[in-house]
C-alpha cells in the first residue's frame, strides 16, 4: 500500500477527506482514527484472501475455536505493529501534527468478555496467526460488551457499554452469509421411507449476520477471521407482536452474561449459547460439504474447539445436522461428531459449572434437547454395562439429572480431548473434580498450560523495556519469546539493571500521571507499586489484601516510628452485576482507600487506589508499571491464571500462594524469585473435606487479625453502618470459606519481607529481571503449538 512515510501522508490524506468529508484541519481525532484504522483494514484484505484461498485450495486441516468471550482491547497499534508499519505510520503522522497514542484513544475497547477466559481466547487469534495456523475464532457481536464500571461513592456502578457508538473500522458485514437460527415449536417425528424423520414445526427463526475481523499475524501474511454473530429478525419468522419479535431477537447480541437469576435470563444466556453454535456448526459445515461433497471424513480436516461449555451445544446441534440433513445414522454420526470436537475446562468451582433446567431447555431447543436425551440415554447404558448395577456412579456422572442438564458431562462425553489449563488444575481436574469421568476415558483428559501474546503484553504495552531488550538480545525474542532467556546473560551487569529500574519508575510516573488524572491522589513512583487487577471473586481474596492493608495502616497508626516500605496498593475489578458479596468488598477497597489516603499521619507511607473500568487498555498501562503481582488466590481454586504471566513478563514479582499457574511461575524462576505464602491445595482441600479449620480461633488468637476484622463492624469507618457486616460474618458466622483468615498471618510475613527486599535494589532488579528472561515459556505461541500438535492435528500453512 506504501513504502516509505511520504506516500503513507499522501494517501492517508486523500483516504481522510474521502471518509470524513471534510478538509483537513477541519477533521477531529476520531475522522483521522476511522480513516487510518479503515486504510489498515483494507490495506490487508488481500492478505485475507489470499490466506482463505491458500486454505481451501490446499485443504488443510482448520480448527475453529468457538468462545462465547472474546476480550480483543484495541486494535489499531497492534495490528500496525504484526504489519510491521507502526514507525512509518507513526512519524508520517507525527509530521501532520497528529499523534498516534491521542488516535488510539479514539477507539473503544472490544471487550466481549469479562475475564481471563476471554482474554485468552484473543491471544490465542493473535498465536494461530502469527504463527501461520489455520484457526478461527466464532463469537458473539455483542452490542455492549462487559459493562462500563464507575464508582459513585465507593460503589460500583454499570452502565451499558458503547464500544460501537462510532461504528468498528475493523469489522466487513456479510450479510449474504447470514443463517437461520431455530428456537421454540415441536418436533414431530414421522416414518419416511423407511427411516425415521424429525421436523421442527412451528419454530421461531433469528438471523444469524456474519461481521468478519480480519486477525493479523505478526510480520506473517496470514490474516485469519474472527467471525461475530449478529442477531436480527428473520424475514420469515410470522409473528403476531413484530415489535416484541424484534426486540427479543436483538436481544440476543445485545449483552454479555444477562441476569440469570430469573428464568427470562437464563432463557436468554441459552437463546445466545445455541445461536453461537448453531450459526457456526451449520456454516462451518456447509462451507465443508462444498469443498469435499459430504462430512464424511470432517473430522479429518476441521477440529472444532470448545471454550468452556458455554459451546457445548456444538455437540447436540452437530449431530442434528448430520442425521437430519445429511442423512447419517446415530453411530456415525457420533463417531464424526466425537472425533470433532474438543473442549478447554476453566474452572472446578461447581457454583460456575453450567447446568440448565430441563423446563427451560426442552422447550427452547426441542429437538436438541432429543438429542441430548438420547446422548445420556446411551451414556447411561454404557455405565450400566461396565458397572453393572452401581447406581450411584451413573446418578453422578448422567448427563441428564435432578431435572438439569450437565453441560461439563455432555462436554467430556461428546469430545475427545479434555483440557485443563495449568498442571495443578488438570491434575484436580482428573484426580477429583472429573475422577469418575477421568476413569471412563483416561485418555481424553490432557493439560495446556495457559499463555499470553507477549506481543501485546510485552511488545506493544511497554515500548521502552522492549527496547532495551531488542538492544541486548536482538529482535528473535519477537518471534520466539523463549529467547528472552537470553537476558540472563545480564543479571550481574549493574548498568542493565540499572536500566531496567530507570524503565521500571518511568512507566511508574506515567501511571501515577493516570492515576492523578482519574483520581487526583498523587502518589509516589519511589514507593512499591503493589496491583491486584482481575474479575472481583471471593476466592480471588481480594479481601485478604484489603484485611492487611489495615493492619498495616493500624501498625503506623499505633507506632509512628513503625518502618514499612513505602506502597501503593492499586486495585481494579469488575463484580459481576448480581454478585452482592464482591460489590461489598468493593466498596470496603474504596473505604479503606478514602481513610488511609486522607489521613494525614500516613502520609506517603501507603496509598490506596482503585481505578474504575478494569479492561484491556488499562491492563497494558498497569503491568509495565507494577512491581508487585498480587496472585492470592486460595489454593486449588484459580484454575491458572494470566494476569500472573503479564505482570512476569513486565518484571513484576509475584506474591502468591501456589495455586494454578503460580506454580509453574516457581518452577521455572526458583524459589529465589518469587514470594510464596499460605495453605497448598492438598491442604486446602483437606480442610474442605475432613474439616478441622475455625477461622473464629484465628480471630481470637491473632490480634492484628480481630482488629481489622473488628473494624468492619465497629463504626472505625464513618457513616457505613451495617455496610460490612456480610463480610463479617463470611469470615467468622459461615467460617471463612476462602481461608483468608488462615492464610492471613503467612501472607503479612512475605508482604513484610518483600518489603526488605525491595530496599535492595540491585538485587531486586536481578530478581525481576529472572522473572522477564524466564517469561518466554507463558508465551500463548507456545501453548498455542501445543494444542495445534496435541489436540488440533493442524500444520502451519
Ligand atoms: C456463567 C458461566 C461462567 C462461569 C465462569 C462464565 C464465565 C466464567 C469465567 C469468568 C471463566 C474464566 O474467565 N475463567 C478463567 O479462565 C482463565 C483462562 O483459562 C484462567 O486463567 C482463570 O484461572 C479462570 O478463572
Amino acid at each position: 500500500m506504501f513504502s516509505n512515510k511520504d506516500e503513507f501522508k499522501q494517501i492517508f490524506l486523500k483516504r481522510l477527506e474521502m471518509s470524513s468529508g471534510k478538509s483537513f484541519s477541519e477533521c477531529s481525532l476520531q475522522d483521522n482514527y476511522q480513516a487510518l484504522g479503515s486504510m489498515v483494514r483494507e490495506f490487508v484484505s488481500n492478505d485475507w484472501i489470499m490466506t482463505n484461498e491458500r486454505y481451501m485450495k490446499g485443504k488443510q486441516k482448520q480448527v475453529y475455536y468457538l468462545s462465547i468471550e472474546y476480550l480483543l482491547g484495541k486494535l489499531l497499534r497492534q495490528n500496525l505493529i504484526n504489519l510491521g508499519i507502526e514507525d512509518i505510520v507513526e512519524s508520517g503522522l507525527m509530521d501532520l501534527g497528529i499523534c498516534l497514542s491521542d488516535m488510539e484513544e479514539m477507539e473503544a475497547d472490544a471487550g466481549l468478555g469479562n475475564g481471563g477466559l476471554g482474554r485468552l481466547a484473543a491471544c490465542f487469534l493473535d498465536s494461530l496467526a502469527s504463527l501461520h495456523l489455520p484457526g478461527h475464532g466464532y463469537g458473539i457481536r455483542y452490542k455492549h460488551g462487559l459493562f462500563e464500571q464507575k464508582i459513585v461513592d465507593g460503589y460500583q456502578v454499570e452502565l451499558p457499554e458503547q464500544w460501537l457508538r462510532n461504528g468498528n473500522v475493523w469489522e466487513v458485514n456479510k450479510s449474504d452469509l447470514a443463517v437461520s437460527i431455530s428456537f421454540w415449536g415441536k418436533v414431530e417425528t414421522r416414518m419416511e421411507n423407511g427411516r425415521l424423520v424429525f421436523h421442527h414445526l412451528n419454530a421461531e427463526t433469528v438471523n444469524a449476520v456474519p461481521y468478519d475481523l480480519p486477525v493479523i499475524g505478526y510480520m506473517s501474511k496470514t490474516v485469519n477471521t474472527l467471525r461475530l454473530w449478529n442477531a436480527e429478525p428473520s424475514q420469515f419468522s410470522p409473528h403476531k407482536d413484530i415489535l416484541k419479535y424484534k426486540r427479543e431477537t436483538e436481544s440476543i447480541s445485545e449483552i454479555l452474561y444477562p441476569d440469570d437469576s430469573h428464568d427470562e435470563g437464563k432463557i436468554l444466556r441459552l437463546k445466545q449459547q445455541y445461536f453461537l453454535v448453531s450459526a457456526s456448526i451449520q456454516t462451518i459445515l456447509k462451507n465443508y460439504r462444498k469443498l469435499y461433497g459430504s462430512l464424511h471424513s470432517l473430522h479429518e480436516h476441521v477440529c472444532i474447539h470448545i471454550n468452556d461449555t458455554h459451546p457445548v451445544l456444538a455437540i447436540p446441534e452437530m449431530m442434528r445436522i448430520l442425521i437430519d440433513e445429511d442423512g447419517f445414522d446415530w453411530d456415525e454420526a457420533w463417531f464424526i461428531t466425537t472425533n470433532t470436537i474438543s473442549y478447554t475446562n476453566h474452572t472446578t468451582l461447581s457454583e460456575a459449572l453450567e447446568k440448565w433446567p430441563l423446563r427451560i431447555f426442552r422447550p427452547l431447543l426441542p429437538r436438541i434437547y432429543m438429542i441430548v436425551e438420547e446422548i445420556n440415554r446411551r451414556f447411561c447404558e454404557e455405565l450400566w454395562n461396565r458397572f453393572p448395577g452401581d447406581w450411584e456412579r451413573i446418578a453422578k456422572q448422567a448427563i441428564i439429572a435432578d431435572e438439569y442438564v450437565k453441560m461439563a458431562h455432555l462436554a467430556i462425553v461428546g469430545s475427545y480431548s479434555v483440557n485443563g489449563v495449568a498442571k495443578l488444575h488438570t491434575e484436580i481436574l482428573k484426580s477429583r473434580e472429573m475422577n469418575l469421568f477421568y476413569q471412563l476415558f483416561p485418555n481424553k483428559f490432557n493439560n495446556k498450560t495457559n499463555g499470553i501474546a507477549h506481543r501485546r503484553w510485552l511488545l506493544k504495552a511497554n515500548p521502552k523495556l522492549s527496547a532495551l531488550i531488542t538492544d541486548s538480545i536482538g529482535t528473535s525474542w519477537i518471534h520466539s519469546a523463549s529467547e528472552l532467556s537470553g537476558l540472563l546473560r545480564y543479571q550481574n551487569d549493574s548498568s542493565f539493571l540499572e536500566q531496567m529500574a530507570k524503565i521500571k519508575t518511568e512507566n511508574k510516573q506515567i501511571l501515577a500521571d493516570f492515576i492523578y488524572e482519574k483520581t487526583s491522589i498523587a502518589v509516589d513512583s519511589n514507593s512499591i507499586f503493589d496491583v491486584q487487577v482481575k474479575r472481583l471473586h471471593a476466592y480471588k481474596r481480594q479481601l485478604l489484601n484489603v484485611l492487611h492493608i489495615m493492619y498495616l495502616y493500624n501498625r503506623i497508626k499505633e507506632d509512628s516510628s513503625f518502618e514499612c516500605a513505602p506502597r501503593v496498593f492499586i486495585f481494579g475489578a469488575k463484580a459481576s452485576p448480581g454478585y452482592y458479596y464482591a460489590k461489598k468488598i468493593i466498596k470496603l477497597i474504596n473505604t479503606v482507600a478514602d481513610k488511609v489516603n486522607q489521613d494525614l499521619q500516613i502520609a506517603d507511607r501507603i496509598k490506596v487506589i482503585f481505578l474504575e473500568n478494569y479492561r484491556v487498555s488499562l491492563a497494558e498501562k498497569i503491568f509495565p508499571a507494577s512491581d508487585v503481582s498480587e496472585q492470592i488466590s486460595t489454593a486449588s481454586k484459580e484454575a491458572s491464571g494470566t494476569g500472573n504471566m503479564k505482570f512476569m513478563i513486565n518484571g513484576a514479582l509475584t506474591v502468591g500462594t501456589l495455586d494454578g499457574a503460580n506454580i509453574e511461575i516457581r518452577e521455572l524462576v526458583g524459589d529465589a524469585n518469587i514470594f510464596t505464602f499460605g495453605l497448598s491445595a492438598s491442604e486446602v482441600l483437606h480442610y474442605q473435606q475432613h474439616g478441622g479449620y475455625q477461622s473464629i480461633e484465628y480471630y481470637h488468637h491473632d490480634s492484628r487479625i480481630r482488629q481489622a476484622v473488628d473494624q468492619l463492624v465497629n463504626g472505625f469507618f464513618p457513616g457505613v453502618q451495617n455496610e460490612f457486616e456480610p463480610i463479617f460474618d463470611s469470615l467468622l458466622g459461615e467460617n471463612d470459606q476462602y481461608y483468608v483468615l488462615k492464610d492471613f498471618a503467612s501472607y503479612a510475613g512475605i508482604q513484610e519481607i518483600i518489603g526488605e527486599s525491595y530496599k535492595k535494589q540491585q538485587q531486586w532488579q536481578k530478581m525481576s529481571l529472572n522473572n522477564i528472561a524466564h517469561a518466554g515459556y507463558f508465551s500463548s505461541d507456545r501453548t498455542i503449538k501445543e494444542y495445534a500438535d496435541e489436540i488440533w492435528g493442524i500444520k502451519p500453512v
